[in-house]
């Protein structure tokens, strides 16, 4: 069995996933999780008796070449369409290569991964599993020339409804809603969806919550070495033709994505390192007494 010498007992394991692709299962005190080697991805995790963080559609491939739908898709080394190219790049459709996997002395699980060689680019993605999920991925420049980068985890958030959240902490950033075509800075007010929204904020630094009374959670997205936040949700139009997400799906899903894209892309001088860290936890909604 390959990969046997990762598995750590009771803890972790690579089993065959969907497709047979190989998935890491993990289990701490806390939570579990699982990733899979194709694109490195997260597509599960949740902490005990409590929801599901992560989306995962039930319509997704689970196939080489193809990305899967919900979790944490890692976007890299662009976003969004190119001529003749994948959408939002290669990363998330090749098998990365499993590096490391380690306990923590506190209990947590640390997983270790890197893409394999490509010119001019070195990345590892680092996931540690416990009471939060903390992914931090790292890229080098390892050509001779400068190069700049686009990269963004795209995570699919699991939520009782999308009429019941609101999204908070992007008050002051950059946005450009791409339906509408319009640029604006963020005001104060806590966005509310009720139909398919695609924004992108640039300079966008701070934690953003996802506010969710109907699972009585807030949902924290903290980071730091990302400028860029994308919320989106295809809602009812888009879903259909969509073919790896259920028709209704978007009621119960929502992307609040964390990276560097567009006026935020990262340039990179020859053997320069650029790191991002983002860390996913729940929290209960305070009960006012
Ligand atoms: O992040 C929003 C977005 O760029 C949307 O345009 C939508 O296409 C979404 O990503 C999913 O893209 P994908 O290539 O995974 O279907």
């Amino acid at each position: 069995m390959p990969y046997r010498n990762f598995n750590i007992p009771g803890q972790l394991a690579i089993i065959p996933g969907h497709g047979e692709l190989p998935k890491i299962r993990v289990e701490t005190p806390w939570s579990s999780a699982e990733i899979y080697l194709h694109g490195a991805h997260v597509t599960h995790f949740q902490k005990k008796d409590e929801a599901p963080l992560l989306f995962l559609s039930a319509a997704s491939d689970y196939s080489n070449g193809k990305p899967i739908r919900g979790g944490v898709p890692i976007i890299f080394p662009w976003f969004g369409g190119r001529e003749g190219l994948p959408a939002h790049g290669f990363a998330r459709t090749v098998t990365w290569e499993l590096v490391e996997t380690a306990a923590l002395a506190n209990g947590a699980i640390r997983i270790r991964l890197s893409l394999p060689t490509i010119a001019f680019f070195e990345a590892e993605f680092i996931i540690t599993v416990g009471e939060s999920l903390e992914m931090e991925f790292l890229v080098r420049n390892s050509g001779k020339q400068e190069t700049s980068f686009e990269t963004c985890l795209h995570t699919y958030f699991q939520i009782s409804r999308i009429e019941e959240i609101s999204i908070s902490g992007l008050h002051g950033s950059s946005c450009t809603d791409k339906l509408l075509d319009r640029h604006f800075t963020e005001g104060p007010a806590p966005l509310q969806v009720s139909g398919e929204v695609e924004r992108v904020y640039n300079n966008s630094t701070a934690t953003v919550e996802i506010a969710d009374p109907g699972f009585q959670r807030i949902i924290r997205v903290a980071k730091s070495g990302s400028a860029s936040t994308v919320v989106w949700n295809p809602w009812i139009a888009k879903s259909l033709r969509m073919p790896d997400i259920g028709n209704e799906e978007y009621l119960h899903m929502l992307c609040v994505e964390s990276g560097n894209i567009g006026t935020d892309s990262i340039l990179l001088p020859p053997g320069g390192l650029a790191a991002m860290k983002v860390t996913l936890s729940s929290h209960p909604i305070p009960t006012h007494p």
